[in-house]
Order: structure tokens, then C-alpha cells, then sequence
């Protein structure tokens, strides 16, 4: 009997294991949603030890599509400020990472929140006119 419950016990460990690696993957913030809509461009942002390349980006004010692309090591892109509240991306090494996201015009800092990152140089803007 306790054999069979310990089966049972590891089975639904196994389950959950599954189901949080389902959810972590892509698209970074849990509770963020997309914009309905085409995007009108995709930002390209290489993410490296420690930069954004390019750093400074630009953008059209509406629906566009932010991607990070990693270089080496785990970064993320997310927006300073609160202005785009739980937009997150993460990537791993040699992976990336997208989402789309509706701007309003002006000047927003985005930058990598993994301890120490910002500090060493993970940090850049998006402008959109
Ligand atoms: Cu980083």
C-alpha cells in the first residue's frame, strides 16, 4: 500500500514538473497580453555581456513586435518604469524571445533584470515616433 502511494505521489510531482516548464517558456511575464493586430515591425535587440545591440532602437507608435535575441548567457528585456507593466522577455543563450506590444509615442528605457546586468551596461532605449 505504501509503495503504491509513493508511485502515485511521484507521478503528480512529475505532472507538475511538466506543466511549470510548459508555462515558463516563451513570452516571459505570466499575467502580460499581447496585443490583438499585425505588428507593423519587429525590433531586433541582441542581448550580450552586458549590452543591447543596438542599443538605442526606434520604432512607429502602434503595434510592433520587440524581439531579444541572447549571446551568450540569460537576459531579458523588460521596460523601466512600469510603462509596459509584466512585459518581459528571456533568453537563453543562442535562444530568443518575442512579444508583440502596442506603444505609444515617446521614449521608453528598457533593460535586463538579472541582478547586476543594468549595472554593467544592460540598458537602452526604444524611441517611438
Ligand atoms: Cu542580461
Amino acid at each position: 500500500m505504501s509503495a503504491h502511494r509513493s508511485f502515485r505521489l511521484s507521478t503528480i510531482a512529475l505532472a507538475t514538473a511538466a506543466v511549470v516548464v510548459a508555462c515558463g517558456g516563451g513570452g516571459g511575464g505570466s499575467s502580460y497580453k499581447q496585443p490583438k493586430g499585425p505588428a507593423q515591425t519587429t525590433l531586433d535587440i541582441k542581448g550580450g555581456n552586458f549590452f543591447f545591440d543596438p542599443k538605442n532602437s526606434d520604432g512607429p507608435a502602434g503595434v510592433d513586435t520587440v524581439k531579444l535575441e541572447s549571446e551568450g548567457g540569460l537576459h531579458t528585456l523588460v521596460f523601466d518604469g512600469g510603462k509596459v507593466p509584466d512585459f518581459k522577455l528571456e533568453a537563453g543563450s543562442g535562444k530568443s524571445d518575442e512579444l508583440k506590444v502596442d506603444l505609444k509615442p515617446g521614449k521608453y528605457t528598457i533593460y535586463c533584470d538579472i541582478p547586476g546586468h543594468r549595472e554593467a551596461g544592460m540598458e537602452g532605449t526604444i524611441t517611438v515616433t
